[in-house]
């Protein structure tokens, strides 16, 4: 693996899923893989579980960490080119992605959507920057339009809670008070279209995503129905993709809450959400309490996600 910014990256799933299950029951086997080489993780937007796994990951495999908050200490940066930089940026982004390069051996990014502009959103600019001109390799800790650590994450964690070969995957979108981007979406259906499992997404009319990464998907407008026999419910919120109305929030509509009524409709499904969770907006405080919750196991395999993608990433520069 040279760059990892797509969950379609990570090859074969069940090989995948084997190698997570290695590192899993082994973390500190592969010490010597990283020895002086570091892992220089840039943030353009918060994080809690991203930074710090992704981190545990990389000391899990012997190897040194360097985080960067952009907005915080660092100078602030032009991304678009041809300005006259005669505001308040300081440093263009061209000669800092190079700069960084030089300070580490594989570079993590965190830049979400801005959504302000689907275009601009959905080339992936400021990633693609990183990947064209940073010389290293390059892991997405959620770009605009993916999030594959996690969506990995999640994949590990719906192998080793599945008790049918091939469950029913539903992901419903939840209210929300802000806008959120499409990338954990997007890519929870790009990871689970390569499974094979049967796998319906709900929302209001309104939220359709992006259809290259729901194709084969079922599109269940009824939540209720759409809960029917689920034996995984991944809730998630997102903004809306559709043309004129990208990026903003469409209905605020508390009866899309995942409650315990709603649970009771499913194959006493699982619950995950990716976190972090607005309780009683995305879902209510006994549904996320409940045994049948899997929000903090999802979040521990976070580490096993990242140590499986740096593993195979360093392996690739020693060859
Ligand atoms: C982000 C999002 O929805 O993309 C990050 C999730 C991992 N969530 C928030 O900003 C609340
Ligand atoms: N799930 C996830 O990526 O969480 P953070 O935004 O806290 O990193």
């Amino acid at each position: 693996m040279k760059t990892f910014t797509s969950i379609k990256q990570i090859g074969d799933l069940q090989q995948a899923f084997a190698k997570a299950r290695y590192i899993k029951q082994n973390p500190f086997a592969d010490q010597a893989i990283g020895h002086n080489r570091t892992l220089l993780l840039i943030f353009f937007n918060s994080s809690l579980r991203t930074r710090l796994s992704t981190q545990k990951a990389a000391l899990n495999l012997g190897m040194n960490t360097i985080v960067l908050d952009i907005n915080q200490g660092a100078w602030k940066l032009e991304t678009e080119h041809g300005v006259v930089m005669d505001g308040d940026k300081p440093e263009h982004l061209s000669e800092a992605i190079p700069v960084m390069g030089c300070y580490c051996d594989i570079i993590g990014v965190r830049s979400f959507a801005r959504l302000e502009n689907r275009d601009y959103d959905y080339a992936e600019v400021i990633l693609n920057q990183f990947i064209r001109y940073s010389g290293k390799p390059v892991i997405s800790m959620e770009a605009a339009t993916r999030h594959p650590l996690q969506t990995f994450a999640d994949l590990i964690t719906i192998e080793e809670y599945k008790q049918v070969e091939r469950p029913k995957i539903v992901m419903t979108w939840a209210p929300h008070p802000k806008a959120l981007p499409q990338a954990v979406p997007n890519s929870f259906a790009e990871g689970i279209g390569m499974t094979g499992y049967e796998f319906v997404i709900t929302h209001p009319r309104g939220y359709e995503l992006d259809p290259a990464f729901t194709a084969g998907a079922t599109i269940e407008y009824d939540q209720n129905k759409a809960f029917e026999g689920a034996h995984f419910i991944y809730a998630k919120n997102w903004s809306a993709y559709s043309g004129e109305n990208y990026g903003k929030v469409l209905s605020a509509d508390r009866s899309w809450t995942v409650d315990s009524a709603k649970m009771a409709l499913t194959d006493n499904a699982w619950f995950m959400h990716c976190l972090p969770v607005r309780r009683n907006m995305i879902v209510t405080d006994e549904v996320i309490e409940s045994p049948r919750s899997l929000v903090i196991p999802e979040a521990a395999n976070r580490v096993v996600s990242a140590q499986t993608v740096l593993k195979d990433i360093l392996s690739d520069m020693d060859k």
